[in-house]
């Protein structure tokens, strides 16, 4: 592929909800800038940007793929992204480095949640939007429905729509270029234009006269003409729209089927006209940004076992040449870029360089990722990384084998450069390996992915609540002794303690030895003994804490008496106290933050409150309703998921650890009789 100068760019990513078609219309895209020859369908697994196992089985996007078309001379850079919720940081990478975002839409189902989400991300990132309805050619397709809609939920933009449709479902047959007011009628693998057809001449002129009043409105010389009722010129329209697009004030709406390709060239004819180009965006000229120092942007690292690191940029400024010496500002270190790359899909095309403004990719760097800016050294810049989204659906790992146990980390940390909506934690308390996601289906996926990108097999579990046990009776002189004195040397340790709760602290030992009674070189030995002990309380065998233990009283025997001796009478005399002073089950409390559109408030509070939360306080802010409330971790951890299904997807949670508090007695009874069964079956 030749290399295009930066103005002759145009970088958009299709983003959508799940199943409107941006993998679909991404392909037949290519397939009519000749880029393939056969068009692939996502229903059959042969589309260019679902090239993956895991999205071919599923007939689902879940990463960020990268498809180039060369178009009259211009080269359109289309990145597709997943619309599932799972991947939505995928779309976050790909909205960070394009220039445009092309909302693509379902002509029956409209504006979906995701649609809602995505717009809300393009907006934030300022990132030009235009829009295409989709699936004209399925029934009950209706492109008016669809546009208002649009409106009612995007308000802070103009929806203008650029073309009509002529005819819907059956009758789908092509569209009229508002504009132009012109018909482009698609039969036998062809297109011929024509009139605007007669039923559609009102309601052409009346989108035409709204087209060309937003326009005027983005340049004080064009909207005074306008006023003054002046004709104004089909380019000085456009040239109103595109900055309009580019300020993200306007919003052009396109419509067709990518299935049956209809209206898909028009659209990449209305991409270069109104997708800005990055020299748009940067307000410079390609020769200027060519001729800075070089910056370019990580957006997506692809890890292969056998292939190595593949990372995927955009370049800013400068030019990123192959065989050339860069210096990754992030991590501080010179990489040597070997062959630069063009992606198109899974295939890889070699170039000479690329320009400001372009996107590539270059294989085995040694430190680069996600994220990382690739400068000079001399005169090294940070470009703005990308923010990706928490994950906070947790499940623990569990390797298969002893094999697949040695394997893991490293599987998990290469797996975890490519995907960065995955998080791994160890819980020191219950020793499990965690890994967070974004959900079900992103950690289905991950477990797919360890297995057939590195061959280690893993299970996921509900991860173990961290319980604890505490005391809520002190009691005195409970005595523990530990005494062998059958033939040889013997063994004799004694001691008396005092138990108490201890709110505040976790712990506390003290002694009030008189007169040596406990040897003060054994002391040491007795604390030690008692803190071995709060590791594995006696009810369910979870660590004990907010205890106080004095040692009050003991004896010993001059010959017998050791530190071990001592230890084990003071775990002795630790766990028959712990005994009678009214033991209980501990759990952790969570600080839990739910962020849903008002309509949801009725239903969130009573989820919550068959969880055991106690709802806290509820604010307005803006059109959402924040509420708070404290909740038990045990019942919290699908709560993505519960929140998800409440809200179709609408709201969000935080959540962060608040305190220990009692379990009530009928769960704490379950867990107690859950962790003695298991302890049998492993003595077994
Ligand atoms: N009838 C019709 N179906 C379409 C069209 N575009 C996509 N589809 C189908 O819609 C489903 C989802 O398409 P896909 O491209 O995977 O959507 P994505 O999730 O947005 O990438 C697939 O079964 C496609 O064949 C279209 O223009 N018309
Ligand atoms: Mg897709």
């Amino acid at each position: 592929m030749q290399v295009y100068p930066s103005e002759k760019v145009r970088n958009i990513a299709l983003i959508a909800h799940g199943g409107a078609g941006k993998t679909s219309l991404a392909e037949a895209m290519l397939f009519n800038a000749g880029a393939i020859k056969r068009l692939g369908k996502v229903d059959e697994g042969t589309t260019t940007t679902d090239y993956l196992p895991e999205e071919t089985k599923r007939k689902v996007t879940t990463t960020v793929a990268l498809a180039p078309c060369q178009w009259r001379g211009s080269k359109i850079n289309v990145l597709d992204t997943p619309g599932y919720a799972d991947f939505i940081g995928e779309v976050k990478s790909a909205l960070r480095v394009v220039d445009a975002a092309l909302v693509v839409l379902c002509g029956v189902a409209g504006v979906e949640v995701q649609t809602e989400v995505v717009w809300e991300f393009a907006e934030q990132g300022q990132v030009p939007r235009l829009a295409f309805i989709n699936k004209m050619d399925r029934e009950n397709a209706n492109f008016y429905r669809v546009l208002q809609q649009m409106e009612a939920s995007f308000s802070g933009a103009a929806i203008i729509p650029l073309q009509v449709p002529i005819g819907a479902a059956d009758t789908f047959r092509g569209v009229v270029d508002v504009l132009e007011q012109k018909a482009y009628y698609y039969q036998d693998g062809g297109v011929k234009s024509g009139d605007v057809p007669a039923e559609l001449a009102e309601q052409v002129s009346s989108f035409r006269e709204k087209l060309i009043e937003a326009a005027a409105e983005n340049d004080d010389e064009l909207l005074m003409r306008y006023l003054e009722g002046e004709e104004l010129g089909l380019a000085e329209i456009r040239s109103g729209l595109q900055q309009g697009v580019l300020a993200g004030r306007v919003v052009p709406v396109f419509c067709g089927s990518a299935l049956q390709n209809v209206g898909i060239d028009l659209l990449l004819d209305q991409i270069l006209a109104y997708a800005p180009a990055p020299t748009a965006r940067a307000g410079a000229t390609g020769e200027e940004m060519a001729s800075r120092p070089l910056a370019a942007l990580v957006f997506k690292t692809l890890t292969d076992p056998y292939v190595g690191r593949l990372n995927l940029f955009r370049v800013y400024e400068g030019v990123l040449r192959s065989d050339s010496v860069v210096y990754n500002a992030n991590k501080e270190a010179e990489e040597r870029i070997g062959q630069v790359l063009i992606l198109s899909g899974k295939n890889q095309e070699p170039v000479e360089e690329l320009r400001p403004g372009d996107l590539g990719a270059v294989a085995k760097l040694q430190v680069t990722g996600t994220g990382d800016t690739l400068t000079v050294k001399g005169n090294p810049q940070k470009l703005a990384g990308i923010e990706f989204p928490e994950p906070s659906l947790p499940m623990a790992v569990v390797p298969k084998s002893k094999g697949d146990e040695d394997k893991l980390s490293n599987a998990l940390s290469r797996l975890m450069e490519e995907d960065t909506t995955l998080r791994l934690e160890k819980n020191t308390e219950t020793k499990q390996t965690i890994l967070l996601g974004m959900g079900e289906m992103h950690l289905d996926i991950t477990v797919e992915r360890l297995q057939r990108k590195f061959g280690v097999g893993v299970l996921l579990e509900p991860p173990k609540v961290p319980y604890r046990e505490t005391i809520k009776a002190a009691v005195n002189r409970i005595e523990g002794k530990h005494k062998k004195q059958t033939g040889g040397h013997g063994q004799y340790g004694h001691v008396f303690i005092d138990l108490a709760p201890l709110p505040d602290k976790e712990f506390e030992f003290e002694e009030t030895i008189f007169g040596g009674v406990v040897p003060k070189q054994y002391i040491p030995a007795v604390e030690k003994g008692v803190r071995e002990a709060l590791m594995e309380g006696i009810l369910a065998g979870y660590p004990v804490t907010n205890v106080k233990v004095t040692l009050v009283d003991g004896s010993y025997h001059p010959v017998d008496s050791s530190e071990m001796a001592f230890k084990i009478a003071a775990a002795l005399a630790f766990r028959k106290a712990m005994e009678q002073a009214k033991p209980v089950l501990l759990e952790p409390i969570m600080n839990v933050e739910v962020r849903v559109p008002e309509e949801f408030m009725g239903d969130i509070i009573g989820d919550l409150n068959s969880k055991r939360g106690r709802i806290l306080g509820m604010q307005a802010d803006g059109k959402q309703q924040v509420i708070r409330a404290q909740v038990p971790l045990a019942e919290m951890y699908r709560y993505v998921i519960d929140l998800k299904s409440i809200t179709q997807g609408r709201g969000s949670f935080r959540m962060e650890f608040a305190q220990y508090e009692e379990v009530p007695a009928h769960i704490a009874e379950k867990i107690i009789e859950q962790a003695r069964a298991a302890r049998q079956a492993e003595q077994k």
